[in-house]
């Protein structure tokens, strides 16, 4: 192997070494995982130059991108309303429908995860009006990952990691007539943060829970208690809870709408105190109860483990 040979595989070994970063102003992102950053970040970023990457991860994976720091000209100061500089991230590549959330000032939006293989990261500068200030703009990194357990629509689905996304099925097309999802996120200090969210049409009342709806439910001592009902194209405020939340998604037989997207952040148990089953090892919780079933964490283990018993 002579000089050119080694000094080619040591490049290639240092490419392969380090995550992939984009120095360049958006483009086509294809790696396990990588970072992306505003031009010149962590010096302020210049007022001329939109950037947009598309993410693609390997079929069957999903994108989980996360901000690590964002400083973006908050104007007017608004929450969801960025006027002059802005950052918008998509699910898939339609990007008129797949709008998840567009960020500006100083708070790191939460991780996100896209629905299926690609997700859009957009920066975006509004010329217009002049703006002299300076800022830093943003890093995130992004990582393809396994769609966790997250649907929710046709079993219970119980989330137990310390981040997730809820999506209603189909997302971002339209959910089909009578869905009944249901979600248990586990943990405390529970945070549902809504990125989407069109349920029922645009006028469309809950009360009576008669249309299509969103409940939320905090769960305490094997019993839950209605936090709200939601519906309408009204995005809701973000919603907590001390103990787990319940999500539950219910559609009736008339106008299918496009559904919502949310994510959320729990505080979850130590891992290594949950109770565990002999053959159940890697198995998320709730694989083997039937469809649409709600049970309390003990009933969950006695039903798996007769699900278990009929398995074996
Ligand atoms: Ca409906």
């Amino acid at each position: 192997m002579g000089v050119a040979d080694i000094t080619l595989t040591i490049l290639l070994l240092s490419l392969l070494a380090y995550p992939a970063t984009s120095t360049e102003c958006g483009g086509s992102l294809t790696a396990q995982h990588g970072v992306i950053t505003s031009p010149d970040y962590p010096a302020p970023y210049p007022a001329d130059t939109d950037c947009t990457w598309n993410i693609s991860v390997p079929q069957g994976q999903v994108v989980l991108l996360t901000f690590d720091r964002i400083d973006l000209n908050p104007f007017p100061d608004t929450p969801e309303k960025c006027y002059l500089h802005m950052i918008e991230v998509y699910n898939g590549t339609d990007e008129a429908a797949n709008l998840m959330g567009r960020f500006c000032g100083q708070t790191p939006p939460p991780a996100m995860m896209s629905g299926g293989d690609v997700m859009i990261v957009k920066f975006l500068l509004n010329r217009w009006p002049r703006n002299d200030e300076l800022f830093t703009g943003f890093s995130a990194s992004y990582k393809a990952v396994r769609p966790e357990l997250n649907s929710g629509c046709g079993n219970l689905a119980l989330l137990t990691s310390q981040t997730g996304t809820l999506a209603s099925a189909n997302f971002p097309s339209s959910y089909s007539s009578g869905a009944a999802c249901k979600w248990e996120i586990a943990g405390t200090n529970v945070t549902l943060s809504f990125h989407s969210f069109q349920v029922g049409g645009p006028f469309s009342q809950c009360s009576g829970n008669t249309n299509d709806y969103l409940a939320v439910y905090e769960e305490f001592s094997n019993r839950k208690s209605l936090i709200g009902t939601y519906c309408g194209w009204n995005k809701p405020d973000d919603i907590h809870t001390d103990g787990p939340m319940i999500v539950e998604f219910m559609s009736d037989e008339a106008v299918n709408d496009m559904g919502f997207f949310a994510t959320y952040t729990a505080t979850v148990p130590d891992p290594t105190e949950r109770p565990t089953m002999i053959g159940e090892e890697g198995r998320p919780w709730g694989n083997e109860t039937s469809a649409g079933v709600h049970v309390t964490l003990g009933e969950l283990t006695l039903i798996s483990c007769l699900a278990l018993a009929i398995k074996l």
